[in-house]
């Protein structure tokens, strides 16, 4: 069996971390290490997928699912205007194996390839 994640672990309440925001089928969070004004991690309270790619072949309307609680999060905590981050792979940056969505805004910088 797989061990919990992180954030199954946060879910569980087993590591504390406040859940800012929460849908049928996911979660949100602050991100621990922040890296603009606004950083949420959305999240699906499952952990059968490891990447955006496995969601989107296995569950594609949890996906849709995140992206919504992602946008409604932009416009609860920024001016609505956000960037979608899904690092996919250890030389993409992943370092946490459950699906997540960075959530970034409120100020970002000009560049526009992430
Ligand atoms: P990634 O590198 O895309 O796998 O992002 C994982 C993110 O998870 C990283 O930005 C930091 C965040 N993170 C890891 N552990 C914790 C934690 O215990 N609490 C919170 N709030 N965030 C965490």
């Amino acid at each position: 069996m797989t061990e919990p994640s992180v954030f199954t672990r946060i879910l569980n309440g087993e590591i504390p971390s406040e859940i800012i925001a929460e849908t049928e089928h996911a979660f949100a969070i602050r991100d621990i290490a922040p890296q603009a004004p606004v950083h949420l991690l959305v999240i699906p309270k499952t952990q059968d997928y490891r990447n955006v790619a496995e969601l989107a072949a296995g569950d594609p309307a949890l996906l849709a699912e995140l992206v919504g609680l992602a946008s409604s999060l932009a416009a609860e905590h920024a001016e609505g205007d956000f960037r979608l981050v899904f690092n996919t792979g250890p030389d993409a940056g992943q370092t946490v194996f459950h699906v997540h969505a960075h959530v970034l805004a409120g100020g970002l910088p000009e560049s526009s390839v992430g």
